[in-house]
């Protein structure tokens, strides 16, 4: 039987191991691109946000009159930097003590601007944040997550552009399996796995964003609509890795990237993303490549948005829109002028 892509079929997403049902017989209808009224940006400051520089913290501090990118701990931790309670050994109902450190990141002190709307320089700020508190927490810590929820969609009520980290002293399960997964690529092939995939789609259909140092896709395996992977073209493990020019070169693909997605629906584009490294542990990191996921959950408008219902939680992901044409799309809308400017 050979593999006709118009027909459902499955696809293996190699860094988890998990499979996601496509079936693009269902995407017959012409594709109508819904014109919405754009979103406005928020004001530039909110005397009601607890992120704007000067304001109340829920948790009773006040923030600086901070100028660039400002961390604070989280208020509402949901890790404590202290030992939990010993393991259990039942096999029915198994517990481990998990401690860890949470913190906020405010991108910048401009309630209004996310990141495709701030400049290369800030974004670049941005960056150096994430590998700053990387080294400072990988030094303690086994696994930092850096992670920004964007947009009430997500769950995110705040627009004030932020993110967060979270340090553990186990590494969680996603990373856990994309270490696994990497590491038996690389005795398999003798490759780095990502490195391969970096290569294989340099120029190709799935392809948004491409530079000298980095790739933005929508991988092959791509589980939500226009779910993309970051990728660097070169070997690197870690964040705090990065040379400057491959930060300043991240920061112009993270703001093309971030415009095309804010253009689709020209909306405030929501999303999860976040960065997954090596692990700060003895281990080699041969078999790693850092790489950033965005998972953003609309389908169809800045309102129509993927469930992953029904099927999905009792089966496995579905799409009906290809990753191809999903990038068709996004590469359809500018990378370099918003909507908003
Ligand atoms: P979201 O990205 O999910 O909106 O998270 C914002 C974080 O900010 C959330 O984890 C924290 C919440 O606990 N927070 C504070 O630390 N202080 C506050 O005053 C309000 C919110
Ligand atoms: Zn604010």
């Amino acid at each position: 039987m050979t593999f006709d892509p118009a027909r459902p079929h499955r696809r293996f997403n190699p860094l988890t191991g998990g499979w996601v049902q496509v079936s693009p017989q269902r995407m017959g209808r012409p594709w109508q691109g819904e014109v919405s009224e754009p979103d406005p940006p928020p004001p530039a400051y909110d005397p009601t946000c607890y992120l704007c520089p000067g304001n109340a913290r829920v948790g009773g501090e006040t923030n600086p009159a901070y100028e660039g990118v400002h961390v604070f701990d989280n208020d509402f931790p949901a890790l404590l930097d202290e030992p939990g309670s010993a393991a259990g050994d039942d096999p029915l109902f198994r517990a481990e003590a998990s401690g860890g450190v949470s913190r906020v990141i405010c991108f910048s002190p401009d309630h209004g601007r996310s990141l495709p709307r701030l400049s290369p320089a800030q974004i670049r700020a941005v960056i150096d944040t994430w590998a700053d508190q990387t080294a400072e927490l990988g030094a303690r810590f086994a696994h930092v997550q850096v992670f920004e929820n964007k947009g009430a969609m997500m769950g995110c009520s705040n627009p004030h552009p932020h993110g967060q980290v979270w340090a553990t002293a186990h590494v969680p399960q996603e990373p856990a399996a994309e270490d696994a997964r990497q590491r038996a690529y690389l005795a398999e092939h003798g490759r780095a796995m990502l490195l391969d995939v970096a290569e294989r789609e340099a120029a190709g259909e799935r392809t948004l964003e491409v530079n000298a140092d980095w790739l933005a896709i929508v991988p092959f395996w791509a589980a939500w609509p226009f779910e993309t992977l970051l990728l660097p073209r070169f070997r690197v493990a870690r964040m705090p890795d990065l040379a400057p020019t491959q930060r300043d070169s991240l920061a112009a693909i993270l703001k093309a990237l971030t415009t095309r997605y804010d253009n689709l629906f020209r909306t405030s584009f929501p999303y999860s993303m976040g960065w997954h490294g090596a692990p700060f542990t003895d281990e080699p990191a041969d078999h790693w490549q850092l790489h950033a996921h965005f998972y953003p959950p609309l389908l169809r408008s800045a309102s129509v948005r993927k469930f992953m219902v029904g099927y999905e939680m009792l089966a496995e992901p579905q799409r009906d829109l290809t990753p191809e044409r999903a990038a068709e799309m996004l590469r359809g809308v500018s990378g370099i002028v918003h909507y908003a400017d």
